[in-house]
Parts: C-alpha cells; sequence; structure tokens
C-alpha cells in the first residue's frame, strides 16, 4: 500500500516542478494567475462573472480559464463579459494540474494579460494539493455552508493567500455567523484576510479586482504556515489521504485517535496528521 502513497508523492512533486516553471514564466511577463478553489455551488463563476466584467470596463487585460469534469455551462456564463475565457473539461479527473494548465494556455493566452483567473473544479479536497503557478490562492466558501468548513477542510483553507466569502447578500436569512467563520479560519491559516463579496450586491468585487491586480505589482501576499512544511516525501506515510495539520506545533495536544481503514487494519495515530499540500 506504501507504494500508492509514494506514488501520490512523487506526482505531487512532480506538479510542483511544473508548476514553478509556469509560474516563473507567467511572473516573467506580467501575468498573475488567480486560483479560485471551492466547494461545488460556492458562487466562483457567479463573482467571476462580475470581476471579469469590471475589468473588461476598466480595460485591463484578464482571461479566464475555467475547468469541469463536464458541460461549458461556466464557460458560457464567463464569456459573456467580454474577455477571453477557456473552458478545460477534465474528463473524470476532480482537480486541474499544472501540466494540463500550461498545456491550455499554449497558443491561447495573450501576452499582454495582467490576470489568469482559473475556475477549478469545485471541490475542496482534490485540488487543495495542486498548485498551478499561481500567485494568487483564493478559497471561497459561501455564507450558506456553514462556519465550520475551515476546519473541515484544512488543506484548501489552511494554503489560502485569501479567503472570500460569498454570497453575503443572503447572510442574515441563512443565520451566517462571521466571527465564528473567520475564528475558524485563522485556527488553519493565522493571519489571512477574509474578504467579504457578493455576486449580487457588487459588494467586494472591486477590492478583489484591486487585490488580484496589486499582487502582479509586486505586493506581497499572505505566507500560510502550512505552505512553510518540509517539502514532499519526508512525512509520515499513511496509505490514504490525511489533511495536514493545521497547527505546525508538533507538540500540539491533541488526543490520538483511532480509527479503521476498512481492510480490518484498525490502529491509532495523532488527532491531526501531518501530511502538507
Ligand atoms: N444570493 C446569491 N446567490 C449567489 C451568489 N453567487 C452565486 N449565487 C448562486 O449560487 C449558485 C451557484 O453559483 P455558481 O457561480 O454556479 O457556483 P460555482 O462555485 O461556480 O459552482 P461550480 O462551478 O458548479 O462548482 C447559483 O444558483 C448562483 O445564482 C451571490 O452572491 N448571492
Ligand atoms: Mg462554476
Amino acid at each position: 500500500m506504501c507504494r500508492v502513497v509514494d506514488l501520490k508523492q512523487a506526482v505531487l512533486a512532480k506538479n510542483d516542478e511544473t508548476a514553478h516553471a509556469l509560474r516563473t514564466e507567467l511572473t516573467a511577463r506580467g501575468t498573475t494567475v488567480v486560483n479560485l478553489l471551492s466547494s461545488p455551488g460556492s458562487g466562483k463563476t457567479a463573482l467571476l462573472e462580475r470581476e471579469l466584467s469590471l475589468a473588461w470596463q476598466r480595460k485591463v487585460p484578464v482571461a479566464a480559464l475555467t475547468a469541469d469534469l463536464a458541460t461549458e455551462n461556466d464557460a458560457v456564463r464567463l464569456a459573456r463579459s467580454g474577455v477571453p475565457v477557456k473552458q478545460v473539461l477534465t474528463d473524470g479527473l476532480c482537480h486541474l494540474e499544472a501540466g494540463m494548465l500550461g498545456r491550455h494556455l499554449d497558443g491561447w493566452l495573450a501576452d499582454d494579460t495582467r490576470l489568469l483567473f482559473v475556475e477549478n473544479v469545485g471541490n475542496l479536497v482534490c485540488p487543495a494539493s495542486y498548485d498551478l503557478g499561481e500567485s494568487l490562492r483564493v478559497v471561497l466558501a459561501s455564507v450558506t455552508e456553514g462556519e465550520d468548513k475551515p476546519l473541515k477542510y484544512p488543506t484548501a483553507f489552511g494554503l489560502a493567500h485569501l479567503v472570500v466569502v460569498t454570497k453575503t447578500d443572503i447572510a442574515v436569512a441563512v443565520e451566517f455567523d462571521e466571527e465564528a467563520f473567520r475564528a475558524h479560519v485563522q485556527q488553519v491559516n493565522p493571519g489571512v484576510e477574509v474578504v467579504l463579496t457578493s455576486a449580487r450586491s457588487g459588494v467586494g468585487i472591486g477590492e478583489l479586482l484591486e487585490r488580484a491586480l496589486a499582487v502582479g505589482d509586486g505586493a506581497g501576499v499572505h505566507e500560510p504556515v502550512m505552505a512553510q512544511q518540509p517539502a514532499h516525501g519526508h512525512h509520515h506515510h499513511h496509505h490514504h489521504d490525511h489533511h495536514p495539520d493545521p497547527d505546525p506545533d508538533p507538540d500540539h495536544g491533541g488526543g490520538d485517535v483511532e480509527h479503521d481503514h476498512g481492510d480490518g487494519n484498525v490502529h491509532t495515530h495523532p488527532a491531526v496528521t501531518t501530511r502538507p499540500r
């Protein structure tokens, strides 16, 4: 079973290399990649529609690439903004990889593009481990999803450069507890900023565009503690997919958890295990 883990680590290491090269190349020519990650239906496309339209109005050269398992619906929606849009069908794969992105940009992305928005497959687990060569990784959560999602998906939220709350226009109706949400975000990603948005009311649309452009202009991004952990392959190998430790302190006070792998192999390990990215 451990060979499966080693293979996964190798795939991630290869992806990291490709992503690094892509970032270097795109940054050198002035393109900032913004990777948007969220669960299905959080409002990635709706938010992007507004961002792209605003960029178009302001004559900022932007483009968007959207990935899905099936259908071109999102690309059709985004293309109405007037900016170049490309749909990637992942053919069953639940995430984008840097190599796929690179191949799709080849011959399509205009040289003067300042921002390339990438809408990842709607999923908070699979895409979290794949660096796409982005300079800004935005993780979105809508007000309807529950304030505990950062704790349940610590890899995704833990690696975010910026966290965006969507659908704030209905926050009151669904009794969204902003304070609790912010506290949970800080637990898995200390210091990361949270931006409130609504594709309906337009709140936060300009702010997000300006932040993304600022990254291209050399403004620093938040450096998640989780991303500073050692590279792949130096960890507690485990034959199923654990989330990384949101608490980088190895002396954390978590108790041991017993669980069953389904193959009769019941064992215990610390409540939070370590596996970065
Ligand atoms: N009230 C409200 N609804 C929204 C907002 N943004 C999106 N929605 C609704 O939420 C639903 C999902 O929005 P999408 O933009 O398709 O979400 P998505 O994250 O792109 O979904 P996938 O690509 O399938 O993962 C749609 O019915 C939208 O109309 C918002 O700001 N306010
Ligand atoms: Mg979408």
